[in-house]
């Protein structure tokens, strides 16, 4: 059985544990106490030196970073419907959005969110922020492109990059970004999906 040491606040970990329960995989949760820092510690620092929750621990071998878990289960795993398709080009294209979400909106989202969530106003660096909402704005404006004729991002079908965006959009509201119609739908649509919508519940 997989272990996750994970934090119940992370959306970094919640990624995972949408991807695992969506594909029925086993595995049980560690918990790491990030608000007692419990995560600079050992032993916690010794399984992730960057001291960062998820980390999934499969026998023998740990591995940290969400989204280079979730592609190391699914390329284990032998699952009816692959998120990387054999076909190479569209490979390329999932990993590149699969960058553009991590640069374009998870990034600069979390600059918004964590400033208006645990900063006072009067120490927002606000210059930041505006050009994060730019960033996001640009993003949204190619994400309604794609979703003006699809409903999810690749090859049309709920996939890796909804398990990516899952935990994010769900603090759209609060991080006050525009968004554009199409867009809305998607985010809509995803938090949704049965397992996103129960994993992202609390
Ligand atoms: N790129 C990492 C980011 C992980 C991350 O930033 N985790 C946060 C919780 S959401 C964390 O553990 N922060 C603790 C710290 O930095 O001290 C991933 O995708 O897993």
């Amino acid at each position: 059985m997989y272990q996750l040491y994970s934090n119940s606040r992370s959306p970094y970990s919640k990624r995972v544990h949408i991807y695992l329960q969506y594909r029925n995989l086993p595995y049980e949760t560690i918990t790491i106490a990030l608000e007692k820092l419990e995560n600079r510690k050992k032993p916690f620092i010794q399984i992730n030196p960057y001291g960062k929750v998820p980390v999934l621990v499969d026998d023998e071998f740990c591995l940290a970073e969400s989204q280079t878990i979730i592609r190391y289960l699914e390329e284990k795993h032998s699952f009816e419907r692959h998120f990387f398709s054999k076909d190479i080009q569209s490979r390329a294209l999932l990993n590149q959005a699969i960058q553009r979400c991590e640069s374009e909106f998870c990034f600069p989202g979390s600059v918004i969110y964590f400033a208006k969530k645990f900063v006072p106003e009067e120490k927002w660096d606000k210059n930041r922020m505006k050009d994060s909402l730019k960033r996001i704005g640009r993003h949204f404006d190619i994400l309604e492109e794609i979703l003006e004729s699809n409903d999810y991002l690749h090859e049309n079908q709920f996939g890796f990059l909804e398990i990516l965006y899952a935990p994010f959009i769900k603090q759209i509201e609060l991080m006050e970004i525009k968004v554009p119609p199409f867009v809305e739908n998607w985010v809509k649509r995803v938090l949704k999906e049965p397992i996103v919508s129960q994993i992202l519940a609390d």
